[in-house]
């Protein structure tokens, strides 16, 4: 195996959903289902927060979105959990900052993909030293999916990040939606990253469909 091209990756983050039990108001594996028929590009399995399952049942709710993904060659991440990466065999892994060290994460999981938060200049920097495939930034607007956010930065630290020289890979998290899409790739995101857009929405497919139409229609534009 070789580490993941960066255009390849680019294509990967257009449209990446993350998404764990307590997302879900319908059972997990349909609201992923509907979503890859909606056009996601990427899925990250993220089992966190009050009520998450732990153990075998996070294990085999893991196996079972892993094998729905495999089925439609969407890549399958793991948030955090670099173990269970391991012992699935998925694609790659996402940590944050307050997670295992980058590098660390790199040496154990070879070429698989890495992703990294990053908030800030410096996180990016170090994120892109370590190793990362891509970087995720947030979170850009108001979010409610996680319990320890910090403040929303707006599309402008997008914009930053990119004068600064942080060329690779980037996907925009946090408050994403089909309206304001168009913006964060305008800023210079590769692609949005969202929970509850299409987790919570009464049609995941259909919300899957308007955040594919809203970040092809701003790439268009460029
Ligand atoms: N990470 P929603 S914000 C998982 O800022 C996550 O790093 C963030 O959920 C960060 O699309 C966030 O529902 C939650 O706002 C994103």
């Amino acid at each position: 195996m070789t580490r993941i091209a960066s255009d390849t990756m680019r294509e990967q983050l257009k449209v990446y959903f993350i998404m764990g039990s307590v997302n879900c108001a319908k059972p997990p594996a349909e609201v992923l289902a509907e979503a890859i028929a909606g056009g996601i590009t990427l899925f990250q399995f993220r089992e966190k927060g009050s009520g998450a399952l732990v153990g075998e049942q996070k294990y085999e709710l893991a196996k079972q979105l892993q094998h729905i993904c495999r089925e439609h060659g969407i890549p399958f991440i793991v948030n955090d959990d670099v173990e269970l990466a391991l012992a699935l065999d998925a694609d790659g892994v996402h940590i944050g900052q307050e997670d295992e060290d980058a590098r660390i994460v790199r040496a154990k999981i070879g070429d698989k993909i890495l992703g990294v938060s990053a908030h800030n200049l410096e996180e990016a920097r170090a994120a892109m030293d370590a190793g990362a495939d891509y970087i995720g930034v947030g979170p850009i607007y108001p979010t409610k999916s996680k319990e320890d956010a910090k403040k929303a930065q707006g599309p402008e630290i997008i914009r930053l990040l990119r004068r600064h020289g942080i060329a690779i890979p980037l996907v925009a998290i946090g408050g994403v939606t089909a309206d304001n899409a168009g913006e964060v790739i305008a800023a210079g995101a590769d692609g949005v990253s969202v929970i509850s857009a299409i987790a919570s929405a009464s049609s995941p497919e259909t919300a899957a469909r308007q955040l594919v139409r809203a970040v092809q229609s701003s790439k268009k534009g460029a």
